[in-house]
């Protein structure tokens, strides 16, 4: 049977991975420093590690007995890095390069492959008139951003000069059950269920009609399953819907489900927010041609049924 490590498989993405992992049969190791994730999100059956990803004799020591390695522990606010810059480079860069070169040390033979989560925040403000594809000049403009493109420049080291096979994916906005509702770092749709099951009123940063590239977290995690288990060397990938969605809509959309009345609450525009972001999954596509996109309104219907379970 496969062993995969997991790194940040106490996170909202990483606890969806751990469990689709565990139906498809796989063993799993999960490494996280609980710094924001919670021990509880992990499932029986999961053999669970408390540690820090840049201890490289720990990942060294776990890579050696893993098939393959899901890296998805970061510090994935944009806000947050901008306040602590140094801090999150150190575990979002230098972590990454940890990752790899551990990889690339694992006694097993061969380096362990690595499949790690860059961000759509590398696009930075780049116009999605068009949608953005995997080969558009890049050009971060939050520090968050930068960090997420250098590992993607680490992944073409590590298999260049370590063999390291590698995949980064662009996610665009994930959203779906299990985003701390409490965190101002949860994602906009986390917000507007949590205040419509407060009763209380949306709140929408500028006019609404900035877009997001909605992607539902387990169309996420499949999508990594795949991809790792497909030969790879060094490859990026957009995991996106190419269908764009105003916040205005959005907030009408969760207002259905609800029954909600309530007016919209407008507030000043937030810093740095950019107008649009569109993906292209044209290349995604190509490689893995049967894969299906959950669409937004079902996407919600499930995270809603999920949420209101738990
Ligand atoms: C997302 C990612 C971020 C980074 C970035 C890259 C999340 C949570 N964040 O930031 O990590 O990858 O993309 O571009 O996925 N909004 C409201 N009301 C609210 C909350 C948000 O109007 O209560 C607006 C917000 O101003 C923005 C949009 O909704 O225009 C999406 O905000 P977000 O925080 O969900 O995600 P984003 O795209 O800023």
């Amino acid at each position: 049977m496969s062993r995969y490590l997991v790194t940040g498989g106490c996170g909202f993405i990483g606890n969806h991975l751990v469990r689709h992992l565990l139906e498809e049969h796989f063993a799993v190791t999960v490494v996280d420093d609980l710094s924001t994730g919670s021990r509880d999100n992990v499932p029986d059956g999961v053999h669970f590690v408390e540690g820090d990803i840049r201890d490289q004799s720990l990942m060294t020591e776990l890579l050696s007995q893993a098939d393959g390695c899901f890296h998805l522990a970061a510090i994935p606010s944009v806000e947050r890095c901008s306040k602590e810059w140094q801090f999150t480079s150190d575990v979002n860069a230098l972590g990454t390069i940890s990752v790899f070169e551990s990889a690339a040390k694992a006694a097993r033979g061969h380096a362990c492959p690595v499949l790690y989560a860059s961000s759509a925040a590398v696009y930075g403000a780049a116009s999605a008139e068009a949608p953005l594809d995997e080969t558009m000049p890049i050009a971060p403009i939050s520090s968050y951003g930068v960090d997420k493109f250098a590992c993607e420049h680490y992944g073409r080291i590590a298999w260049r000069n370590y063999q390291v096979p590698n995949v980064g994916l662009r996610l665009f906005n994930v959203y779906g059950e299990g985003q701390p509702k409490d965190s101002p770092y949860s994602g906009v749709i986390t917000h507007f269920i949590r205040a419509l099951e407060q009763k209380k009123p949306l709140t929408i940063f500028g006019g609404g009609n900035q877009s997001r590239d909605f992607v539902y977290v387990g169309d996420v995690v499949r999508a990594m399953v795949a991809l790792m288990r497909a030969p790879m060397q060094s490859e990026i990938y957009n995991i996106c819907t190419n269908v764009p969605t105003s916040i205005l809509s959005l907030a009408q959309m969760l207002k259905e489900l609800f029954g909600d009345t309530q007016e919209i609450n407008y507030q000043p525009e937030r810093l740095g927010d950019i107008p649009y972001s569109l993906g292209s999954n044209a290349k995604l596509y190509k490689k893995n041609p049967e894969f299906i996109y959950t669409s937004l309104k079902e996407g919600l219907e499930k995270t809603l049924q999920n949420t209101c379970r738990s």
